[in-house]
């Protein structure tokens, strides 16, 4: 298992995703402050749903820089939660202190390229969140526009239903519905063109946002491949699953013959081969430079 809960002098442990962990800064008084949080992304990796008990070295400061470099992109499309990034030296690199936000109990996807859950709607009902689509698109086709396709935010474990803009509409009224459905969808076109200059397809993204008053912030992090769905260009071909630039080194080992498990098993997956290892951090590293034009 790699690092078990982490303990950070001055912050109070608050809440463990499937790999990264959230954490409040103790005010002088020992007491968590109300106003902030500390995000701290680790090396875990999820895989068809396992997390995976092989860390990739870096992941989670490849992610939260990444993430960092993002958020100055959308600074003048939305402003974000971000505080600072100098944090404990336990978590350099890895961590973003940040201002904590009444979250919006959205999640906020859009997409440009059909595939994953969409799919799966499509295939049964012709529509994505109730968004009619022509007819005859396949696994990876690009959509004729982006389009904003919400779901639920489940508990761990659990799976984000995909709902109706209107039931968007209800949850927060007619107005903040659609700015965050507006800002979604600006973000996912700022992100594609920005990546397909890169030679990097970005398929779909899942952003979450919160509330300062009555201004929309966006929370969370944003464009990492933890939160999207980034492709190869040159190896786009629809019609079948896209490779995925960050996980298909994974996905591959543990679906052959080498790895000695199947998806179907329910068993964990195995521990990773050091080669995988350091093949998947490569991709990550690459997709960082990529995308920013900067040495990692
Ligand atoms: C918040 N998460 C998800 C993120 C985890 C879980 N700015 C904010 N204010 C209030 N709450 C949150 C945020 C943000 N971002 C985000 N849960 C609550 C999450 C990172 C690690 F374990």
């Amino acid at each position: 298992m790699p690092d078990a809960t982490l303990v950070l002098p001055g912050y109070a442990h608050v809440y463990s995703g499937k790999v990264r962990d959230l954490y409040a800064p103790l005010d002088a008084g020992g007491e968590p402050r109300p106003d902030r949080l500390l995000l701290v992304a680790s090396d875990r990796i999820s895989a068809y749903d396992f997390v995976l008990d092989t860390p990739i070295p870096d992941k989670g400061e490849v992610l939260t820089r990444l993430s960092l470099w993002w958020f100055a992109q959308l600074e003048d499309l939305v402003p974000n939660h971000v505080v600072t990034a100098d944090v404990p030296d336990a978590v350099r690199g890895r961590a973003v202190l940040v201002e904590r936000l009444d979250m919006l109990p959205v999640e906020c996807v859009a997409r440009a390229y059909l595939t994953g859950g969409g799919l799966g709607e499509y295939t049964a009902t012709g529509a994505v969140s109730g968004i009619p689509l022509p007819a005859g698109l396949v696994d990876g086709d690009l959509l004729p526009e982006p389009i904003f396709t919400p779901s639920t935010k489940a508990p761990m474990g659990e799976h984000d239903e995909p709902i109706h803009y209107s039931v968007v509409e209800g949850q927060l009224g007619g107005a903040l519905a659609a700015r965050v459905r507006d800002l979604t969808v600006a973000i996912l076109e700022r992100g594609y063109e920005i990546a397909a200059a890169r030679g990097i397809l970005l398929a779909d993204t899942k952003v979450e946002f919160g509330l300062r008053g009555d201004e929309v912030v966006l929370a969370d992090e944003v464009l990492t491949p933890d939160s999207s769905r980034f492709w190869p260009a040159d190896q786009w071909e629809p019609g079948h699953p896209q490779p995925s630039f960050d996980k298909q080194y994974v996905r591959d080992w543990l679906t052959s013959s080498a790895s000695g498990w199947s998806k179907a098993s329910g068993e964990t997956p195995p521990s990773l081969p050091d080669d995988v290892v350091g093949q998947t951090r490569a991709k990550y590293v690459e997709a960082y430079e990529r995308l920013t034009g900067e040495t990692f």
